[in-house]
C-alpha cells in the first residue's frame, strides 16, 4: 500500500512530506494507523547528524498512538481495532534481559532495530521508485502507517485521546520513569531538574508523585519556569544568572544540621555532557545519584574526578525511564485518564504532518514543549 510520511533524506534537512510504499507486516508484526506522533529531541538530535546510529534516507518518530489495522501470522497479543503505542523500547518477556528481572531494556530485536530494519532484515518503507527507506526505533511514527514487531506495541484502553496519550510513548515515561523506576525517589527528598523541556517537566511530576520536597530546576531559557512551577519545581536557577550552580544547589539544600549539602537525586535531561557534570557533583557526598536522561552527541565523553564517585555519588543512567512497555505503559495510560499525572498542558502545539517541519522550527527557538502531530 502507499502511505503518507514525512522522510529525512538527508543530515540536517528538513523532513520531506511525501507518499511512499509500505509492504504488509510479515509474521510476528502488526500494521498500525498512526493517530498522532510527538516530536521528541531524539528526533531532532538524530536529524541533525550526531546519532551514530543515525540512517538516512529514514522516517523517524517514535512517540505515537494509533490502532492497530492488520497483523501477521502468528500475532496472537494484539488483533485489528485495538488502540496501542508503539514502543521502541520492546518488551519480549522471553530474552535474557527480560527474563532478568534487572533492566527494561529487551535485546529481543535491538540489532536490527538500530539497522533500521525489521526482525528479518529488511524494510518495509520505500520511495516511489523503490529505493528503500530505513525504520527509526523501530517506530518510523512520522508515518501515517506503520510496521511494527508485536512485541514493539502496547495495548491501552480505547478512550484515551491519540493526541495525548502518544507522549507516553516516549516523554512522560521517561521523565516519570526515571523518578520511579530508576531513581527510586523517596518521600522528601531534594533534587535537581537540569533542562525543563518535554522530559525534564515529567521528571518534575514524577518527582510530585514521589513525594519529593525540594526540587530545584535549572535551565538556560527563563520561559521555562512558569510550567516548571506548576510542575512542582520549588526553587528555579537559570546558569546565565549565577557563578556556579554546584555551589549554589549545595548552599540551598543546606540545612542547619546537615552543614555538607547537595541534592539527594538530579536528573541531566539536556543531553550536554558539560550539565551532566555538574549534575553529578551537586548531589549529596555519601549518597547522592545522579541520573543521566540526555542524550549526548556522537564522540562526547563524561568526566569527573573519581574521587566525586569514591565519595559516594552515584552515575546511573535510563532509557525510557526503565518502564517495560507492554506492562507499564497502559498503567500509565489510566494515570493520565484518572487524573494522576497531567499531560495536556505540556502539549503546546499541534501540526499537521504537511507542517511538521514548523515542530523542530518551535523546538529550536525553545517555544514549544511538545509538538504533536494530527494524521
Ligand atoms: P527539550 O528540547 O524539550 O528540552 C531541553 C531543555 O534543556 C530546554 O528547556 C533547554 O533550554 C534546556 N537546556 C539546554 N541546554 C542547557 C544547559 N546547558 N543548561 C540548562 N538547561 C539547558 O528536549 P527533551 O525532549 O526534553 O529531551 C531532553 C533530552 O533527553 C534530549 O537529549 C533527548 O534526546 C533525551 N531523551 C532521552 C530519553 C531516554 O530514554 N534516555 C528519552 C527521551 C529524550
Ligand atoms: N542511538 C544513540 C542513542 C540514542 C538513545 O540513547 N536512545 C535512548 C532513547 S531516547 C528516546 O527519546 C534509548 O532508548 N537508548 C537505549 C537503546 O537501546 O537505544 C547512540 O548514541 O547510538
Ligand atoms: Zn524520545
Amino acid at each position: 500500500m502507499r502511505t503518507r510520511a514525512a522522510v529525512a533524506l538527508e543530515a540536517g534537512k528538513p523532513l520531506e512530506v511525501m507518499e511512499v510504499n509500505l509492504e504488509g507486516p510479515k509474521a510476528g508484526e502488526v500494521m498500525v494507523e498512526i493517530k498522532a506522533t510527538g516530536i521528541c529531541h531524539t528526533d531532532e538530535f538524530t536529524l541533525s547528524g550526531a546519532d551514530p546510529e543515525g540512517l538516512f534516507p529514514s522516517i523517524l518518530g517514535h512517540e505515537g498512538a494509533g490502532v492497530v489495522v492488520e497483523v501477521g501470522p502468528g500475532v496472537t497479543s494484539v488483533k485489528p481495532g485495538d488502540h496501542v503505542i508503539p514502543l521502541y523500547t520492546p518488551e519480549c518477556r522471553q530474552c535474557a534481559s527480560c527474563l532478568s528481572g534487572k533492566t527494561n531494556l529487551c535485546t529481543a530485536i535491538r540489532a536490527t532495530q538500530g539497522q533500521g530494519l525489521m526482525p528479518d532484515g529488511t524494510s518495509r518503507f520505500s520511495m516511489l521508485d523503490g529505493t528503500p527507506i530505513f525504520h527509526y526505533m523501530g517506530c518510523s511514527t512520522f508515518s501515517n502507517y506503520t510496521v511494527l514487531p508485536e512485541i514493539a506495541v502496547a495495548k491501552v484502553r480505547e478512550d484515551a485521546p491519540f493526541d495525548k496519550i502518544c507522549y507516553i510513548g516516549c516523554g512522560v515515561t521517561t521523565g516519570i520513569g526515571a523518578v520511579i523506576n530508576t531513581a527510586k525517589v523517596e518521600i522528601g527528598a531534594k533534587a535537581v531538574v537540569f533542562g525543563l523541556g518535554g522530559i525534564g517537566l515529567n521528571v518534575l511530576q514524577g518527582l510530585r508523585l514521589a513525594g519529593a520536597d525540594m526540587i530545584i530546576g535549572v535551565d538556560l531559557n527563563d520561559d521555562k519556569k512558569p510550567m516548571a512551577e506548576h510542575f512542582g519545581m520549588t526553587h528555579f536557577i537559570n546558569p546565565k544568572n549565577c557563578d556556579n550552580v554546584v555551589q549554589e544547589i549545595v548552599n540551598l539544600t543546606k540545612t542547619p544540621f546537615d552543614q555538607i549539602g547537595g541534592a539527594d537525586y538530579s536528573f541531566d535531561c539536556t543531553g550536554n555532557v558539560k550539565v551532566m557534570r555538574d549534575a553529578l557533583e551537586c548531589t549529596h557526598r555519601g549518597w547522592g545519584q545522579s541520573i543521566i536522561i540526555g542524550v549526548a552527541p556522537a564522540g562526547a565523553e563524561i568526566s569527573t574526578r573519581p574521587f566525586q564517585l569514591v565519595t559516594g555519588r552515584v552515575w546511573k543512567g535510563t532509557a525510557f525511564g526503565g518502564a517495560r512497555g507492554r506492562t507499564d505503559v497502559p498503567q500509565i495510560v489510566d494515570w493520565y485518564m484518572n487524573g494522576k499525572i497531567e499531560i495536556d498542558p505540556m502539549i503546546t502545539h499541534t501540526l499537521s504532518l504537511d507542517d511538521i517541519n514548523k515542530g523542530f522550527d518551535l523546538m529550536h527557538a525553545g517555544e514549544s514543549i511538545r509538538s504533536v502531530v494530527l494524521y
